[in-house]
Parts: structure tokens; C-alpha cells; sequence
């Protein structure tokens, strides 16, 4: 287990749609390992392996509130079966825009169908921050940020800004 750095934008990986897994083997859950791992040193909910750099989908995710009472969720090859039509607003953030935070309406629920850790067949249904988070994550698969649902000018506002602050992490 390791962690690994976290891309930010902008960053061309993180436009990149992932490949799907072909078999859960141990190379898919050392990934796994790793990615929790990274997550947890973040503290981030969530992590799809191309914030690693890692072109796969692949996503794990952490929600529960104690600390000391770990929850991981390991999902490969993740599929939405079912979105609600009711929609939610939740204030989002990502670890690959670090500090910025914006409101984003999606479906307030859904059915997620993926492989386990163990590459088993699962179907679960989610609602609340686990469905916004899963939908977050699966869009990090599709190369697609919570930014790219802003307006032109907010997202371009907000990219100016990590622009700016990974030129000076550089120069300093
Ligand atoms: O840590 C995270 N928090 C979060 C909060 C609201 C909606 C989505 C998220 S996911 C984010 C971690 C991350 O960037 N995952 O890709
Ligand atoms: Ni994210």
C-alpha cells in the first residue's frame, strides 16, 4: 500500500476515459490498495485510479464519519442501471481542483451495478451523498470534472486560478 500523487487540473489525464477492467485480479486490487490509501491521506470520500494516473475504472470510496471505523467501497467497471428523475443540489468539491467548491444538481439517487473486490457481480442502490458521490466519480471515468457543469466563466475562472497556483508550487 502507497500513496501516490494526486493530478490536478488542468491535466490532460484527467480528460482521459478510462478503459474498462478485464478481470479483478491482484495487479486491479494492489491499485485499489493504493488508491484507498491515497484517498484516506487526502481526505477525500472518493478517488477514481485516473486521479492517480492510472487510466482504469476503477473507483473507491469512504464515507463513513468516523475516522476510526474505516468503510471502504471498491467498485469496478461501474455501470449506472438507473437514475431518479428528482435531482439534488449537494456542494461538491474534488481532490484534482483542490479548494474549490461549487453547487451541482444531479439525480438524487441511483443503481450502480459493478465488480467487488473480489470481482464479484454486485448491484446497490444509492441515494444522498452516496448517490452524488458515485455519480462524481463515475463521471472522473468519462474524463468529466464537477467544474465542467459551471458556467464559462466560473470554470474558466476557477482553472485560471489552479493554473496560477500550480505555477507558483514551481517557482517557490
Ligand atoms: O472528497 C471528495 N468530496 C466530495 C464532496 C462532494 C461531492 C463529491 C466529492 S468527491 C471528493 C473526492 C474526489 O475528488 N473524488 O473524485
Ligand atoms: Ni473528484
Amino acid at each position: 500500500m502507497s500513496v501516490k500523487k494526486i493530478l490536478t487540473e488542468p491535466n490532460k489525464l484527467l480528460r482521459q476515459v478510462s478503459m474498462p477492467v478485464e478481470k479483478v485480479g491482484d495487479q486491479e486490487r494492489q491499485l485499489m490498495d493504493d488508491m484507498l490509501d491515497t484517498m484516506y491521506s487526502a481526505n477525500g470520500i472518493g478517488l477514481a485510479a485516473i486521479q492517480i494516473g492510472v487510466p482504469k475504472r476503477i473507483i473507491v470510496m469512504d464515507l463513513s464519519k468516523d475516522e476510526n471505523k474505516k468503510e471502504p467501497m471498491y467498485f469496478v467497471n461501474p455501470v449506472i442501471k438507473n437514475k431518479n428523475l428528482e435531482k439534488a443540489k449537494y456542494e461538491e468539491g474534488c481532490l484534482s481542483v483542490p479548494n474549490q467548491f461549487a453547487e451541482i444538481e444531479r439525480p438524487n439517487g441511483c443503481e450502480v451495478e459493478y465488480l467487488d473486490y473480489s470481482g464479484r457481480k454486485k448491484i446497490l442502490k444509492a441515494d444522498g451523498l452516496l448517490a452524488t458521490c458515485i455519480q462524481h466519480e463515475m463521471d472522473h471515468l468519462e474524463g468529466i470534472l464537477f467544474i465542467d457543469y459551471l458556467s464559462k466563466l466560473k470554470k474558466s475562472m476557477i482553472i485560471k486560478k489552479l493554473s496560477k497556483s500550480k505555477l507558483s508550487r514551481i517557482v517557490v
